[in-house]
């Protein structure tokens, strides 16, 4: 049966410039403006990255205590934080992350060459990651960048047993350079294996850059669920900067409208999700 959709929207990221692209939220006022817009057109999860002062990432563990205490005021969003981080982020400062509390966060199931960065993570990292959150109920959404990260996310289940709340969700990251390709057959093929997984597992779909309009069509044809914002795309059409994070999920809910797989609340959103 097909369902809403759940969409996701990841405003920041770690990768983009804020002098090269102006209107990416780096500030908590920023973030939290960014979050109750994007909350009020139909997002129900935000994927978070923090800034420091100077516009850089940071896993600083006060500024993440502080960005889920102010999103949980001012919204009822699911609170996402990255433990992916950026590529040169240490491993025990990506599972520190998990101190701050939040509802959800991130776990990459395997290592990826980046662009020209290599994306690491081991398996005794993943590992650690994943029994960490299940010890302090916080719900796991495994990032898969290549086909590979599902063998090794149904070996991870397999051994160390269902997240907290027992549901599994994925987050298909696609288009990244060295991962897999943005593309409807990736997808597909991606889809399928899902079936070795636990019975009921979902899955989002990022496209990067350009791959993510294809992506987007490609997950509501196949009961997928929708991730989108600046940390992924920051051209809305060719030669078009994107103005906004709510114009993409603005965008996003206007295509799972049409599609007749309208926005979950966060409400529903919990429910989906194990929450
Ligand atoms: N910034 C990337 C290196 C995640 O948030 O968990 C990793 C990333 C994945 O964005
Ligand atoms: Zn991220």
């Amino acid at each position: 049966m097909t369902t809403g959709t759940l969409i996701t929207v990841a405003p920041t990221g770690a990768e983009s410039v804020k002098t090269e692209v102006p209107a990416l939220p780096v500030t908590l006022d920023e973030l939290v403006l960014t979050a109750k817009e994007c909350e009020a057109l139909g997002a129900s999860v935000i994927h978070v990255h923090v800034r420091d002062d100077e516009a850089r990432p940071t896993l600083d563990p006060g500024r993440l205590r502080a960005t889920v205490a102010a999103l949980r005021e001012s919204t009822d969003l699911i609170v996402q934080l990255s433990t992916g981080g950026a590529v040169t982020d240490p491993e025990a400062d990506r599972l520190a992350v998990l101190d701050a509390a939040p509802d959800m966060a991130s776990c990459t199931m395997g290592t990826v060459n980046f662009g020209d960065e290599v994306f690491l993570n081991r398996w005794e990292f993943v590992v650690e990651l994943h029994t960490r959150m299940q010890e302090r109920g916080i719900v796991p959404e495994y990032e898969i960048f290549d086909l590979g990260h599902l063998s090794a996310l149904q070996r991870l289940l397999g051994r160390y047993g269902l997240p907290h709340g027992g549901h599994v969700h994925v987050d298909f990251v696609m288009g990244v350079p060295g991962g897999m390709p943005g593309t409807t057959a990736t997808l597909v093929a991606a889809q399928q294996m899902l079936r070795e997984l636990p019975e009921g597992t979902t899955f989002s779909a990022t496209g990067i850059g350009r791959t993510s309009l294809a992506v987007l069509l490609a997950a509501l044809s196949t009961g997928g669920h929708l991730r989108v914002g600046m940390e992924d795309t920051v051209t809305y059409a060719k030669g078009r900067q994107v103005e906004s994070n709510m114009q993409l999920v603005a965008r996003a809910v206007g295509f799972a409208q049409l599609a007749q797989r309208p926005p979950l609340n966060t409400a529903e959103a919990r429910v989906l999700l194990g929450l």
